[in-house]
């Protein structure tokens, strides 16, 4: 398929991206991680949404180079914030089920990655989807074990959206709950998806994880998560995802 071949051109040709979204702790308003967000500027068709060529990557093979390539140029980006930011800064890199399942996606080359440059695997949170983990295989709980092993952190993206079967939060590891947008978009005192978020925030708190809630817009949204325990933001009402450079620089300016 044409933009199959056209993706292919890309990685070698430097028309990859990678953004950088802010994750803000919310009640100190401070830039604790950053998600990495992919994007393709292709030469004739502009920006192409990783929606429509990840699955594209999925089919040809091509999501483990590019894989690779997201973990490359997140490190080098890490390494650099943590050193000048703050020792413990994290960058969240999105991993799709396929990709996820994938033999040959070991996580041997990225802590080989890490090593080479001194960093430890808490540097990296892998996120990945509820999906996954509800028909989880023996290639999945291998994976998982295999972060686990390496000191990579595991964040649940778009929680709440899938069959939120609550069993597989005690049977797998994880550190990083993230309340899907759809829920923050909403919320209002005495909403349901205010409910429903502070149900979350209790039970992942004490099951000893984390939240960060995704698509925060309003300074009000911001504040009903706070007051109900939310650890974490990311959202336009912080910034948008942006080139690594102007991440860089924000976090100049906020030091
Ligand atoms: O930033 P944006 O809304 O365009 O992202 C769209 C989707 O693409 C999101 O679901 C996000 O998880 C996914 N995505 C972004 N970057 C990557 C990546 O590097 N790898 C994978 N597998 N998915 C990504
Ligand atoms: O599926 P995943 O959660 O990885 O996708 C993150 C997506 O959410 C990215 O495409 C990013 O551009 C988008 N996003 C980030 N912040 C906001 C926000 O405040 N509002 C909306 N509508 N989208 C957001
Ligand atoms: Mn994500
Ligand atoms: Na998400």
């Amino acid at each position: 398929m044409r933009l199959t071949n056209d993706l292919r051109g890309a990685l070698k040709g430097g028309q990859l991206a990678l953004y950088f979204q802010p994750i803000v702790h919310l009640r100190t308003g401070r830039i604790h991680k950053a998600e990495a967000l992919i994007r393709w500027n292709h030469p004739q068709r502009g920006m192409v949404s990783p929606l429509e060529f990840i699955p594209l990557a999925e089919a040809s093979g091509l999501i483990i180079e590019i894989g690779s390539w997201v973990l490359r140029e997140s490190v080098q980006w890490v390494r650099r914030w943590r050193s000048e930011h703050h020792p413990e800064f994290q960058v969240s890199v999105n991993q799709s089920p396929l990709e996820f399942q994938r033999e040959d996606g070991s996580y041997q080359a990225w802590l080989g990655e890490l090593q080479a440059l001194d960093l430890p695997g808490q540097s990296v949170v892998v996120e990945i989807t509820e999906g996954l983990l509800l028909d989880a295989n023996s290639a999945v709980s291998n994976k998982l074990l295999q972060l686990r092993d390496a000191g990579i952190q595991v964040a649940l993206d778009d929680f709440g959206t899938g069959y939120s079967s609550l069993s597989y939060l005690k049977k797998f590891d994880i550190d990083y709950l993230k309340i899907d947008r759809s829920f923050t978009r909403n919320l209002a005192p005495e909403s349901s998806d205010m409910a429903l978020s502070d149900a979350i925030i209790v039970m992942a708190h004490k099951l000893g994880l984390r939240v960060i809630a995704e698509g925060v817009e309003t300074a009000e949204q911001r504040e009903l998560l706070l007051a109900a325990g939310c650890d974490y933001g990311q959202g336009y009402l912080f910034a948008r995802p942006m080139p690594a450079d102007q991440f860089d620089a924000l976090l100049k300016a906020q030091a």
